[in-house]
This record gives structure tokens, C-alpha cells and sequence, in this order.
């Protein structure tokens, strides 16, 4: 690969969770000289830092795997329905020492800055501790909900009980018995945490500014029959994986919700909420795109939530409102809206009652001082874009990824940037990411990005980079894409909205992950269609 005793990796990829781990693993077996770089102590990303109370993946573990190694997929043997973070983190370390990574991955090492040098065509990368190498190719494998929020609430540093954020919740337990334990937010991780705080702690607290859908997980043991059928399902998983929207298969029943009558629809909904998951919302087909059907769909839900909470006023705050289910990540918890029927479990409504401060002893609203001991931040991440900007990468010519950003991301593909030659993103902005299995996503841009480094090599060509129209192009369908269905009637993370001053764009790809491979594919057959592939090193600015 042009091979230079100065560069000291042909590809270099920043992060060791799934993505970061299979991309090694393929570089690897490609024979390219690589090495991962990773903030964490181990392996794992997401299910590295996410060590909260009741972490766990809300797709259902046996499609929450690889499928690219049909070994590895007859020899894990999942234990529940939906998979603890602690049963994921031993699977991703699992791969990570069958594949022989260990020793390509330098742990506890921020990547802090990343420049191309245009006249060699290299990328520069700094790491925290002030090391810097060299490589040909870049690769980001930092997750897409990796850059944890903590929102500027006035007297934050003046409390002095203990404070975490879900996703750095401590390794070692934290003992919450007999404490008051106030949690700021309620999408999936406050949803998973609360309950699991409250069979713990003296008092609860819970700070809601928006109210959010929630189904049951309907989380079980897999059965020894389940466990032993699986094995035989590998080949039509792997069919799956390119043929659906999501990556794996959401069975519905194919009918419209507006043409079922109300008997037949209320059968089929009551079906899918006492089998848990989210296949209530794929039920219907046409949920996901026409507002009066996703109103029948949410108030069966609004219904549910009524029906569980025994107090009628916290049960009208905790029901969603103003929004089409679906449109913000769909939470999956056994037992979040129960917990509210607990004596020592209470709601604040911070829509009517706003957070003024957070004092040295717990938190002080427009209404009231709530004492506490322990204050958990479950808001969140500046998702897609945060953990990319954050890098301080450079490209040609000078200009950061941040301020090339500051309207909304644009890439090309989800895979690469117009102006940042030789750089690939895994679940980038513009990639299907968590709007397909996010695991099915990942081994679709690895495959892409190892075939395309395959080809540069064998074709003795050192750079590619995505052109300005062909990502003008994809940002245009990107928006399409979302244009297509209710999401643009939420405000979530998807569109920005949860990150003060954040560009207000679509980020992810909603036109289905079959859809989106099969324009990939094009773009490769088609000689990597919208990339010039250089043989030389790029001339200069100027
Ligand atoms: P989410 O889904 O972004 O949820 C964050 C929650 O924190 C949500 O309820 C937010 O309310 C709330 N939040 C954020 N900032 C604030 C402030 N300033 N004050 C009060 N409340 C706030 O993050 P999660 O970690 O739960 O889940 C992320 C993904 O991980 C999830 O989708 C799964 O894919 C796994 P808001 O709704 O913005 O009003």
C-alpha cells in the first residue's frame, strides 16, 4: 500500500467497540498493517461505558450479533431474550480474542487531534498522551451515541453527593440503598435505570421534561429449544440481513391499521404488547407514515400507559403527547410506569416545573427542593456528529470536520467526506446506523470499506475521496428519505433538537438498510461511482 517506512499504518481506526473490532478484524485477515486506538481500558464501546442498572440492547439478542463468521454465530449461545449489558461486553470481548485483536489495540488513549497532510496523503493522528503516527488510511469507529450529554443546569459543580452519567456509570457497584436518588431524563437509559434505582433506593425522583413511549420487553431466559433451533437459522439470518429494512426480520401483518377494524386491531395490538419488543410499531404497515394511523397505534399505547399507573395525574404526565410514536426512539423496559405506583417513586414534570438549580443538596424547581444524595444524568448523547467533532479532524486544505459541520452533517454514503480524502466513518451521519440493527449496519459498512481499500490496493492507488456533487447528491436523498416518514414531527436526537445550537438536520438514513445497500453496491460495481481514486498523492492547495 505505497509502502512507506515512514507511515506507520496502512490503516489506522479509532475506537474498539463492534465496529472498531470488526474493522480490525478485517484488516487484519487482509494482511494491511493496522492498529486501533481506543479511550476505554477494554473492548466493547457502547457496552464498555453503558454499565448502568438494567443495560440492555432493546433488539433481541439472537439478532444482536454477528452473522459475517457463521462459526462464531453457532458457537455464542445467548442466554436471554434481550441481552444484559454485561452478557453483550463479554460477547464483544469474546470476538476480540478469538479474532487475535488484543494485541493491535492500544487502550486508555484518546485520539485528540487527526490532520491530512496534503502533500503526502497522509493522515497525522495525536493521541492524548502526545504520540503521534502516521497512517495512509483513517477509519472512525466511535459509535454514534458515544458523546455523552450533561446539560448546563446552573450550580451543577456545587453538589456534593455523588453524580453520574449512565454512560460512565462507575465499574465498580454503586451502592444506592437507603439513599434519595434524583434521575434527570427518561428516554431508553433513564427508562431502564429507573426502575432498577427504585428497588434500591429510599426515594426516587424523576425529572421528565418530555414524556416518552415505552412498550414491555417481554425479557425472558431463552428456552434450550430456542438455543439449539438457532444455529439452523444462520443461512436465512444472513438472507435477512440484506433483504429487510431493519437488517433482521419484524414480522407485521402486512395490513394497513386504517383498513382493520377495531376488534381485529385491538386483537393484533394486545398480541404484540403481551409479546414485548418493539414489533408493535411494525404491526401495521402504514404506522410509520400516515399520522391518523399512528394515532390509533399511540393511543392503544397512551391506554396502556393509563392503565398501569394507578395515579391518574402521574399517569397524564407520564403519557406522550404532541409526537407520533415512533418518531423518538421507541424505549423497551419491564416495569418503568409500575415503579410510578411505588410510594418512595415521584414524577416532576420539569415542562411546568423547570430545574432553577441544582444546589450543594439536591435539586431546587420552580416548585420545590428535592434533598438528594445521588444525582443520575440520563440525558443523553450529541448523537452521530458529537463523538466526529469532538476530534478535531482536519482535512484538505485546512478545514475541521466541526466547521464543515456547523449546518448539519453532510458525507457521502454515511462512509466518507468530500474534503477529507482517505477517511472512512463507520455508522456515520448519512449511514442507516441505529434506524436499522445497528450490528447489521456495521458489517455492511466494514465489508464496503475493506472492499474498497482491497481495491485501491491491488489497483496501486493511494487516495480516494468522495466528490462534492456525489455528496450533495446523498445529503438530498438523506433528507428525502426522512421526508418520507413522521420523523420530523419529534424532536429527538435524531434531528439535533436535544443538543443546544445543534444544526437541526435529519442525521441518519431512514430509506431502509436493503435500500441502502443496494446503493452501495451500485457505487462499488460502478468503479466506487462519486470517489476519485488517485494513484499518486493529491497536489496541494494551490
Ligand atoms: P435519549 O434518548 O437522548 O434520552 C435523554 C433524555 O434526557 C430525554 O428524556 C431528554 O429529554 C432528557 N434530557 C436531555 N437534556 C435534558 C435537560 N437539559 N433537562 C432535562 N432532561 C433532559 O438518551 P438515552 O441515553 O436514554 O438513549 C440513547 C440511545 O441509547 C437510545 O435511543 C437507544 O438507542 C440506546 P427530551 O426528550 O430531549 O426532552
Amino acid at each position: 500500500m505505497g509502502d512507506r517506512g515512514w507511515i506507520d499504518y496502512d490503516v489506522l481506526v479509532i475506537g474498539a467497540g463492534f465496529a472498531g473490532l470488526h474493522m480490525l478484524s478485517e484488516l487484519k485477515k487482509a494482511g494491511f498493517r493496522c492498529r486501533a486506538y481506543e479511550t476505554g481500558s477494554g473492548v466493547g464501546g457502547t457496552w464498555f461505558w453503558n454499565r448502568y442498572p438494567g443495560a440492555r440492547c432493546d433488539i433481541e439478542s439472537v439478532d444482536y450479533c454477528f452473522l459475517h463468521d457463521r462459526t462464531l454465530h453457532h458457537d455464542w449461545v445467548w442466554s436471554e431474550r434481550f441481552a444484559t449489558q454485561p452478557e453483550i461486553l463479554r460477547y464483544a470481548e469474546h470476538f476480540a480474542d478469538r479474532a487475535g485483536l488484543l494485541p493491535l489495540i492500544t487502550f486508555d488513549t484518546r485520539i485528540v487531534a487527526a490532520d491530512f497532510d496534503t502533500s503526502s496523503s497522509v493522515w497525522s493522528v495525536r493521541t492524548e498522551h502526545g504520540d503521534e503516527v502516521r497512517s495512509r488510511f483513517l477509519v472512525t469507529a466511535v459509535g454514534c451515541m458515544s458523546a455523552p450529554q450533561t446539560p448546563e443546569i446552573p450550580g451543577l459543580s456545587r453538589f456534593r453527593g455523588e453524580r453520574f452519567h449512565t454512560a460512565r456509570w462507575p465499574r465498580e457497584p454503586v451502592d444506592l440503598a437507603g439513599k434519595r436518588v434524583g434521575v434527570i431524563g427518561t428516554g431508553s437509559s433513564g427508562i431502564q435505570v429507573i426502575p432498577e434505582i427504585a428497588g434500591k433506593a429510599a426515594e426516587v425522583v424523576v425529572f421528565q421534561r418530555t414524556p416518552n413511549f415505552s412498550v414491555p420487553a417481554g425479557n425472558r431466559p431463552l428456552t434450550e429449544a430456542e438455543r439449539a433451533a438457532e444455529p439452523a437459522k444462520y443461512d436465512e439470518r444472513v438472507t435477512l440481513a440484506s433483504t429487510t429494512r431493519f437488517g433482521h426480520v419484524v414480522p407485521g401483518t402486512g395490513q394497513p391499521i386504517l383498513n382493520t377494524g377495531h376488534d381485529d386491531r385491538l386483537a393484533v395490538l394486545e398480541d404484540r404488547w403481551a409479546l414485548g419488543g418493539t414489533s408493535i410499531v411494525a404491526a401495521f404497515t402504514d404506522t410509520g407514515r400516515d399520522l391518523r394511523a399512528n394515532a390509533l397505534l399511540a393511543d392503544f399505547v397512551r391506554d396502556k400507559i393509563r392503565a398501569t399507573v394507578t395515579d391518574p395525574e402521574t399517569a397524564e404526565r407520564l403519557v406522550p403527547k404532541g409526537y407520533p410514536i415512533g418518531t423518538k426512539r421507541l424505549c423497551v423496559s419491564d416495569g418503568y410506569f409500575a415503579a410510578f405506583n411505588q410510594d418512595h417513586v415521584r414524577l416532576v414534570d420539569l415542562r411546568t416545573e423547570p430545574i432553577e438549580e441544582i444546589t450543594a443538596d439536591g435539586v431546587r424547581t420552580t416548585g420545590d427542593t428535592f434533598p438528594l444524595d445521588v444525582l443520575v444524568f440520563a440525558t443523553g448523547f450529541d448523537a452521530f456528529t458529537g463523538a466526529l467533532t469532538r476530534m478535531n479532524i482536519t482535512g484538505r486544505d485546512g478545514v475541521s470536520l466541526a466547521e464543515q459541520w456547523e449546518k448539519g452533517p453532510k458525507t457521502y454514503l454515511g462512509l466518507a467526506m468530500a474534503g477529507f480524502p482517505n477517511l472512512f466513518t463507520i455508522t456515520g451521519p448519512g449511514s442507516t446506523t441505529v434506524l436499522s440493527n445497528v450490528l447489521r449496519a456495521i458489517e455492511h459498512h466494514v465489508g464496503w470499506i475493506r472492499d474498497l481499500l482491497l481495491t485501491l490496493r491491488s489497483t496501486d492507488r493511494l487516495v480516494a475521496e468522495a466528490e462534492p456533487a456525489a455528496q450533495e447528491d446523498w445529503a438530498a436523498q438523506v433528507a428525502a428519505a426522512a421526508n418520507r416518514t413522521l420523523y420530523h414531527h419529534a424532536d429527538s436526537y435524531y434531528l439535533g433538537a436535544n443538543i443546544d445550537g445543534k444544526a437541526r438536520v435529519f442525521m441518519p438514513y431512514a430509506g431502509g438498510l436493503d435500500v441502502y445497500r443496494r446503493i452501495c453496491d451500485s457505487v462499488a460495481s460502478e468503479g466506487y461511482r462519486g470517489f476519485t481514486l488517485s494513484r499518486e498523492t493529491l497536489p496541494g492547495p494551490g
